[in-house]
């Protein structure tokens, strides 16, 4: 059975093994048994793997998502779209553009960042299946990422796409995530929340 896509949003996992003191794959096992909704391989940044490590770390990571029937989402590496077989591929303003992967990828998931309004005004929202808003709360795991925008921001982009799937990220936990589905987001995407977990089973039911 196939999710409507806010429901995919509700618990989406972001990973890459420079995100993990433990094996990402056991990581996942765990985390796509305790209920998330979507996956997004994301191995980028300081410590990350490239090339066949990369890919081969992929393959395992796709094939869970398989098992659990739970969308395969790619970071930005759209060679890895096809190689993996994703459902889908997430960007941020300064990636491929929309345009171009929608002529590409007409029938896959595309998700794409916005931190403010001047990113949005400038942005093709009809031609997205959902947004990222954040970051919502302090992160210390993008080193480089944009200004803190709080729930605020996901009020703003409720009441101006009443219909748009949108999903928060950045610095949510067990501890916020309600407030960001009470402010009107469809769901939560996190990091460290699962990757950092001491117990990962409960930290995907309390998100
Ligand atoms: N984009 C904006 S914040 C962020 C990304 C990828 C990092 C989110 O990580 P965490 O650990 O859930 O705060
Ligand atoms: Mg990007």
């Amino acid at each position: 059975m196939t999710l409507a896509i806010t429901e995919t949003l509700r618990k989406y996992f972001i990973m890459g093994s420079q995100n993990c003191d433990r094996d990402p794959i056991e990581i996942l096992k765990v985390a796509a048994a305790a209920g998330i909704t979507a996956f997004q391989f994301r191995e980028k940044g300081e410590g990350s793997l490239t090339g066949n490590k990369k890919l081969e770390l992929g393959k395992h990571l796709r094939e869970i998502c398989c098992e659990h029937n739970i969308p395969f989402i790619v970071n930005d590496d759209i060679e890895l779209v096809d190689l993996l077989e994703a459902d889908g591929v997430h960007v941020g303003q300064d990636d491929q553009s929309v345009k171009y992967l929608r002529k590409l990828f007409p029938n896959k998931i595309i998700g794409l960042s916005v931190s403010n309004a001047s990113e949005v005004a400038k942005s093709p929202i009809s031609l997205v299946d959902y947004i990222g808003a954040g970051p919502i709360f302090d992160t210390g795991t993008k080193p480089d990422a944009k200004t803190v925008v709080g729930l605020e921001w996901i009020i703003a982009l409720r009441e101006q796409f009443p219909k748009l799937p949108i999903v928060g990220i950045g610095g949510i936990s067990p501890k916020n995530a309600a407030t960001v589905i009470d402010a009107g987001a469809d769901g939560v995407s996190v990091i460290s929340a699962i990757t950092k977990a001491e117990n990962i089973k409960q930290a995907v039911y309390s998100i």
